[in-house]
């Protein structure tokens, strides 16, 4: 596979890229624009980046909003509650296609590294062994890592540590957690702990939705982030949601944060979720309910977004286009400075693929695998600006998703 007439962000001008057995050969400056020949791919001066990262989502739970009930307050409390009441009734088939039906989302927006959440609080493990198929099958269109997540808790739900053991025993890559959503504090500690001490010795990332809630007392991302130090395993760790973290008061935070870079973990935000479920306790002045985003970019920290939720008792929207959740991002975040908008593809790409550990097997670099996506816009800011849609999706020098590109004629009034 040959491509022609790319832009690329990192640098100006069109590019040819050479694929070879899967894997980019060459990637070379092109002086003047190159006729396509048959068999070759011609990104018509259309920008090409390494495929878009989906780092944050549960796919278990796609496509259950309002089965049985809908989420009226719009908590994450209440989302916890009405999936508990969807949990109850699914089966391994139901979940299935549910989770395809999701990742074909993900797919036709450009995304083929997925990080999907799978809650084994359940004494069977349904959704987890559904799961597991899920990602040998769906490995045409994405590489998949599975978290174990515990949803009602580690050391509060029965049984919740033995399941998280036969969660991992059976297969799951990350290790999950809920420390915020355990009973008392010492409980949300002493589940870091065990997950950390789970994660090593099996030599497993974690992955741990940490502090998702405005309660500024909500303090075990300076657990997570101790343990992740004290282990060496920071590049291991990712803490997701921390919405707390923008209800802590800057003293503490300006501590919290010399924690943070010595501890070098990974963080990811989901601003559309978070805007929709935080701030819910709050009259006026309301609280926006996300982290730091921009602060911990700018300490030199890894963040990025995330999409979270597909339609599901905590989020009744979403369609698989990350790009949308990076506009919502930076409007909730803050982050519409130029540097900003010229840097933003970052979160969506690089810096997931980061949290997610894809080292060498990710990124628009000679010798790693023929994977890239064409979006429809001539730079990273027109491609934000307009939410560009992919054109192609390229995976291992495969085409796996064509769309066709918009066509809009204004007819006025004569
Ligand atoms: N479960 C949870 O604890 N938090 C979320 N944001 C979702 C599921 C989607
Ligand atoms: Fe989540």
């Amino acid at each position: 596979m040959h491509i022609v007439n790319a832009r690329l962000r990192t640098a100006p001008g069109l590019h040819s890229i050479f694929c070879q057995n899967g894997r980019i050969h060459r990637i070379i400056a092109q002086s003047e624009p190159l006729a396509a020949q048959p068999g070759t791919l011609d990104a018509s001066s259309n920008l090409v980046i390494p495929p878009l990262v989906e780092p944050h989502i549960h796919l278990d739970a796609v496509a259950t909003a309002g089965q049985p009930e809908w989420n009226r307050s719009g908590t994450l409390f209440e989302g916890i509650e009405r999936w508990g009441q969807r949990k109850a009734t699914i089966t391994h088939q139901d979940t299935k296609a549910r989770a395809h039906a999701g990742i074909r989302m993900l797919a036709e927006h450009g995304i083929q590294q997925v990080r999907t959440h799978v809650d084994v609080t359940d004494p069977t493990l349904a959704a987890l062994k559904a799961l597991l198929e899920v990602r040998d099958e769906a490995r045409s269109l994405i590489d998949l890592q599975i978290v174990a997540f515990p949803q009602e808790g580690i050391e509060s739900f029965e049984g919740g540590r033995a399941l998280m053991e036969r969660a991992l025993d059976m297969g799951a890559d990350v290790v999950g957690g809920i420390p915020h959503f355990e009973n008392t504090r010492e409980q949300g500690v002493s589940s870091v702990h065990f997950l950390m001490d789970q994660a090593e010795r099996r030599g497993l990332k974690v992955d741990v939705h940490c502090d998702e809630t405005d309660d500024p007392h909500s303090r075990f991302l300076e657990v997570l982030a101790e343990q992740a130090r004290v282990r060496g395993m920071g590049a291991m760790v990712t803490a997701s949601h921390t919405t707390a973290m923008g209800s802590y008061d800057n003293a503490y935070c300006s501590k919290l944060m010399r924690l943070l870079k010595a501890a070098n973990l990974s963080f990811v935000s989901c601003p559309t979720e978070s805007i929709h479920l935080q701030g819910r306790f709050d009259t006026f002045p309301k609280r926006r309910g996300v982290t730091r985003v921009a602060e911990l970019d700018r300490a030199g920290l890894n963040v990025c977004f995330g999409q979270d939720s597909l339609q599901d008792p905590w989020y009744p929207l979403g369609n698989g286009n990350i790009l949308r959740i990076l506009d919502a991002g930076l409007h909730i975040c803050h982050m519409m400075g130029y540097d900003d908008l010229r840097r933003c593809l970052d979160l969506v790409t690089d810096h997931s693929a980061r949290a997610l550990g894809l080292g060498e097997g990710y990124g628009l670099v000679e010798g790693r695998p023929a994977s890239f996506v064409i979006l429809e816009a001539a730079s990273d800011y027109e491609a934000v600006r307009t939410q560009a849609k992919a054109l192609w999706s390229v995976r291992n020098g495969e085409v796996i998703m064509q769309r066709a590109p918009q066509q809009v004629q204004l007819l006025p009034g004569r």
